[in-house]
């Protein structure tokens, strides 16, 4: 949890919600890769936390740029087979208080096995929750394959740890966000090198297999914050041809064929992600918010100014917030000169972020048209 020395690290645990093969660590690759692009020429630094982190995104982005160069994209990359936790930490220039975006990914499998109370686990801690979702198999596959694609989307299981997750935490004063992300899209927009825009039935259909869960979210959140936002992962390859295959379990799983689009030359195209901008946003957001909610306590405590009511709130707060307003203070207490300096660094941050994410939340300034409200 936290740092040595005069770093506090506070970790902000994002879990990825979605059975096997949806395709949650290339997205959080993605975004881990769109983060340098995105925040170039703010004040905002996302870096890789340690070395493992480090060479995993490498070597993911380094498998997917040398398969598109060699013109073989199959999507049939190796899953994985064991837990793993991704650290990306942010700092806003407030080097004393940065925060570990921390991203939990595991087999898809577990969903549907006995490990899926190990899912609920790391749900139980995580304000954000990110559930890919397979747009190939919701606009391929038809409505007479309704049970193949519920299968493929594990949406029974994912709608259950959703109520779980959404429910504990809300009871426990936490809070939470849903991020629904269709990945596998680059055939269903022409933003990216895409000749068609089937944006909206896309967003229609996510819409009719995704609407219960929604529901269940709301319903358990109190409308907790939502979003939609579909990521080009990879970007320059086409669909081709859909097949169905049977697994070794003896379901039946579509199994898309896609080309590589070429550059006017000839030449493949390169990796280009697209739509994790919004994404980030949120998530940089979130933490920002958190993080100058505490320092105004700590501004309002230093001047002896907390009310009774903002105590009593206090009190009522989870134990994270509760852990990371100590820190922060104790912080902050220990090197008193730094309290003017960080607030001045967050409400500049605060403004660069405003600006980047104007757009994103509403639809008339998103021109993409991928980010939608959801009615
Ligand atoms: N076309 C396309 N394929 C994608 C995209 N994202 C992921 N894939 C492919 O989908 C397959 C599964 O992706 P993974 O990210 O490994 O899926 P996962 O959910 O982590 O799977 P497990 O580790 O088994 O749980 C891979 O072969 C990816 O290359 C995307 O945006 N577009
Ligand atoms: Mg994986």
């Amino acid at each position: 949890m936290s740092g040595t020395g005069e770093t506090q690290d506070h970790s902000w645990l994002v879990t990825m919600l979605g059975p096997s093969r949806v395709g949650k660590t290339s997205l959080l690759t993605a975004l881990q890769v769109a983060a340098n692009d995105y925040f170039a020429g703010t004040p905002v630094r996302v870096e890789p936390e340690d070395e493992i982190t480090r060479r995993a995104f490498a070597d993911n982005n380094r498998i997917m740029i040398s398969e598109l160069k060699a013109r073989r994209f199959s999507p049939l990359l190796k899953g994985d087979e064991e837990e793993r936790t991704y650290g990306l930490t942010v700092s806003a220039g407030v080097d004393t208080h940065r925060i570990v975006l921390r991203f939990q990914d595991y087999p898809g499998g577990y969903l549907s096995t006995a490990k899926s109370s190990r899912v609920t686990e790391l749900l139980a801690d995580s304000p954000t929750a990110i559930v890919p979702i397979d747009a190939t198999l919701l606009m391929e596959a038809g409505d007479d394959n309704s049970l193949e694609i519920m299968t493929g989307l594990g949406l029974v299981e994912v709608e259950e740890q959703v109520r779980i997750w959404a429910k504990t935490r809300t009871q426990a004063g936490d809070r939470t966000r849903l991020l629904l992300v269709p990945v596998k899209c680059e055939s269903y927009f022409n933003d990216n090198g895409g000749q068609y825009n089937e944006a909206d039935k896309l967003f229609k259909m996510v819409q009719k297999y995704y609407g219960s869960l929604v529901d269940i979210y709301r319903q358990e959140s109190g409308r907790g914050p939502l979003m939609y936002a579909p990521v080009d992962t990879i970007g320059p390859i086409e669909l081709m041809d859909v097949t169905w295959v049977v697994d070794d379990s003896g379901v039946r799983r579509m199994k898309p064929e896609y080309s590589v689009r070429s550059d006017a030359f000839g030449a493949p195209l390169p990796r280009k992600i697209k739509g994790a901008e919004p994404v980030l946003a949120h998530l940089v957001k979130d933490v920002l918010s958190v993080q100058d909610e505490a320092l105004r306590l700590v501004e309002l405590e230093a001047d002896r100014q907390l009310t009774d009511i903002q105590k009593e709130n206090l009190r009522r707060r989870s134990n994270w917030f509760k852990r990371f307003l100590d820190d922060f203070s104790g912080n902050h207490t220990k090197r008193k000169v730094r309290l003017e300096e960080a607030r001045s660094k967050l409400d500049a941050l605060n403004a660069d972020l405003e600006k980047l994410t104007q757009g994103v939340d509403s639809l008339s300034g998103n021109d993409s048209g991928r980010v939608r409200i959801w009615p």
